[in-house]
């Protein structure tokens, strides 16, 4: 942890919950480096993070509903083996403050919502309720037909491209590059973005839209802006402080500063 990191947790401590007043509207933004600590893969990052999913794979031609029109079979199979993983990870210790935080935040008076990119579910396993899945989830899978949603077992598809009830292909129900967020997530970050007055980006490399301008609506309703992150960001310049660090390590250290709720 950086030397002036404690003075900052006390100055964003002091924000979430002012004294004498009733704790603040927190929205909080995540991405994938917030799952690293569980094992789980990033997307993109430093050239030495060997865990960087897509250093194999192009996200933009692999994550795209042209990719999987060409070749289904390819594509759900990726789609299963990182499903599985997800389910075999466990939420670290910044999911878990997190969770912790939200419960703090609303038993003070205050409003808690997570928006979250991940779509591995882990914010959920931790215990976190005001959960908004920006890119869908990975556990689910749609019928390209139907568009009714199932959840597979727990163990890999017996044949790929996997088939729904109806006979369709099924499908991971994420959001690819091209497609529409669900408009319910998107206006609850709308909604939310209005009355922010404290709001984290935690673990996002923030260069994939509509979620990467999500702090600019945050400082242009006057939100104290933080960023926790691992390395320098686009956004990095644009929030009011930024802790570079492992956001396993920065929240539970953040919830200390709290009292340890
Ligand atoms: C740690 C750490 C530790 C590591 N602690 N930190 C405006 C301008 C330009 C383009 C667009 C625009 N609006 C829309 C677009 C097009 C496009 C887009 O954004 N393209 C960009 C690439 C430029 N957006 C879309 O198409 C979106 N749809 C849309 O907007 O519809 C309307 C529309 C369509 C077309 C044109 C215009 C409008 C949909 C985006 C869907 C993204 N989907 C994916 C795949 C989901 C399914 C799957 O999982 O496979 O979502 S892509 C991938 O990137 C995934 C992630 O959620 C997303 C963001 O990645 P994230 O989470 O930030 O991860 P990383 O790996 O990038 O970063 C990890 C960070 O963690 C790093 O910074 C590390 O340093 C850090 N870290 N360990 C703290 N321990």
């Amino acid at each position: 942890m950086q030397p002036q990191t404690p003075d900052i947790l006390r100055l964003i401590a002091s924000k979430l919950c002012p004294p004498n007043s009733r704790a603040a509207h927190v929205m909080v933004l995540t991405g994938a480096g917030i799952s690293a600590e569980s094992g789980l893969r990033t997307f993109r990052g430093s050239e030495r993070d060997m865990f960087t999913l897509w250093k194999d794979f192009d996200p933009q031609t692999l994550a795209t509903p042209e990719a999987f029109g060409r070749d289904p079979e390819m594509v759900s199979r990726w789609y299963d083996w990182r499903r599985l993983g997800c389910l075999a990870a466990e939420p670290n210790a910044g999911h878990l403050a997190l969770a912790r935080l939200e419960r703090f935040i609303t038993g003070n008076g205050g409003s808690f919502t997570l928006l979250t990119q991940n779509v591995d579910r882990l914010h959920q396993r931790a215990g976190s309720r005001n959960v908004v899945e920006l890119h869908g989830s990975i556990i689910e899978w749609r019928c390209t037909r139907t568009g009714m949603l199932s959840t597979p077992p727990t163990t890999a598809f017996e044949s790929f491209p996997p088939k729904s009830a109806a006979g369709a292909l099924l499908r991971p129900n994420v959001v690819w590059f091209g497609e529409m967020l669900p408009e319910a997530a998107l206006a609850a970050a709308a909604d939310g973005l209005e009355r922010v007055e404290v709001f984290f980006s935690i673990g996002t490399s923030s260069v994939v839209y509509p979620a990467a301008g999500f702090v600019h609506q945050a400082n242009a309703a006057g939100a104290f802006t933080v960023e926790i992150n691992a390395e320098d960001t686009p956004i990095s310049r644009a929030v009011d402080r930024t802790i570079r660090g492992a956001a396993g390590t920065i929240l539970p250290a953040l919830l200390q500063q709290l009292g340890n709720p």
